[in-house]
């Protein structure tokens, strides 16, 4: 397979509520899509998870648009051919900048799947047909506004509930939400928002009967991480400090975690999503999928790399309407009985509603591959 075309699509989509977390909040996503176009004319679609700014990782998305272009296409048209498998191996000059190599990646395993009629879902080795749905929910200022927003979320059924926290809300916070929704499956995300002088704050949290604590550290901070784990009975799952297979098997040799969040944007690709699950399943560490806020793109990946056997916990998959007043795919995921249905077509199962793409596209650079 080879590829005649990339164009780079920015669009604007305005999320239906502000999303805040400990880093920062999101009101409008501005999404860079990749489309690749093979030799043979047919289509694939890649979504990249950075944000306008880079605050969740060093990645944002003027950053991806720039190094794709300048730095990945070159490298791409001057293979003879290429293969979702070749994308890693091809780009690893390039250092770091994940997020592009993994919007780059499923644009390339769309076109290749659609080449020969595969499902995602089958290729990753998937086993079920739904994946079990919970939901982000952000900070809020008020703490009633916060309680009114997980009552949407419980009575719409979803499987689990994950609180953003930071210092100063978070012990009162989940107090309040175990207080009105009883035993209902909680856990909490502090995108390394605490230190290990906070080691106190986080203990307090063990009296809560929490699935797990997402990243209470930063990145980095592996060996700290298994400083708290240690001292916790909660669950510790890490998020933006596993990079790679590699940072997930250390992070476990450590004993960092117990459980890891998997994100394809953020470990380079669907491909090293699989080997991090691979690496956990081997362990028997639990995995489950978390979510960047994507459009039906990203989501519909997410949803077939969730039906892997080692994603024993339900993700961050939501229903689109948790996200979007229109998606930008003709089906949107839609939550039923607290699952998220894979979907079904060749590649990732979904097809892009040109015309409203079209509405919100803001910039589109197309590149060609001279040969
Ligand atoms: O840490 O999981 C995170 C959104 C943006 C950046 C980081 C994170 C998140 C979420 C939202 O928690 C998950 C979703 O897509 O619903
Ligand atoms: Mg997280």
């Amino acid at each position: 397979m080879q590829l005649a075309e990339m164009d780079l699509r920015r669009v604007e989509m305005p999320l239906v509520s502000p999303f805040r977390t400990s880093f920062g909040t999101e009101v409008t996503r501005d999404i860079l899509l990749v489309r690749v176009v093979t030799n043979d004319g047919v289509e694939g679609w890649g979504e990249c998870v950075a944000g306008t700014e880079p605050l969740y990782s060093s990645e944002y998305v003027d950053g991806a648009q720039e190094v794709i272009e300048r730095f990945m296409w070159p490298r791409l048209t001057s293979m003879p051919s290429v293969r979702a498998v070749d994308i890693q191996p091809v780009l690893s000059p390039v250092r770091g900048h994940r997020m592009a190599k993994a919007a780059i990646e499923m644009a390339v395993l769309d076109a290749e799947l659609r080449t020969c009629g595969m499902r995602l879902v089958d290729y990753l080795g998937g086993i079920r047909d739904a994946v079990p749905a919970g939901v982000s929910v952000g900070i809020e200022d008020s703490l009633e506004t916060l309680l009114d927003n997980v009552a949407t979320f419980v009575d719409a059924g979803y499987a689990r509930i994950k609180l953003k926290i930071e210092p100063g809300r978070d012990v009162d916070v989940v107090a309040a939400v175990r207080e009105r929704f009883g035993d209902v499956p909680l856990q909490v995300d502090a995108n390394a928002a605490y230190q290990l002088s906070d080691l106190a704050t986080l203990r307090r949290l063990d009296d809560f009967g929490l699935l797990l604590i997402e990243q209470p550290l930063a990145e980095e901070e592996v060996r700290a991480h298994a400083v708290v784990a240690a001292a916790l009975q909660t669950p510790i799952c890490l998020d933006e400090s596993v990079v790679s297979a590699r940072a997930a098997a250390d992070a476990l040799a450590l004993r960092a975690c117990d459980i890891v969040n998997i994100k394809p944007g953020r470990v380079g690709g669907l491909l090293e999503a699989r080997r991090i699950s691979d690496v956990c399943s081997a362990q028997g560490v639990p995995v489950w999928c978390g979510g960047m806020l994507e459009t039906g793109i990203g989501r519909a990946a997410n949803l077939a790399l969730a039906a892997l056997p080692g994603f024993t916990l339900p993700g961050d998959t939501s229903g689109a309407d948790r996200y979007w007043k229109r998606d930008i795919v003709t089906e949107p995921a839609v939550l039923i009985d607290g699952c998220v249905a894979v979907p079904q077509g060749p590649g990732l199962g979904v097809q892009v509603d040109e015309e409203w793409l079209t509405t919100i596209t803001t910039s589109s650079v197309e590149l060609r591959s001279d040969g």
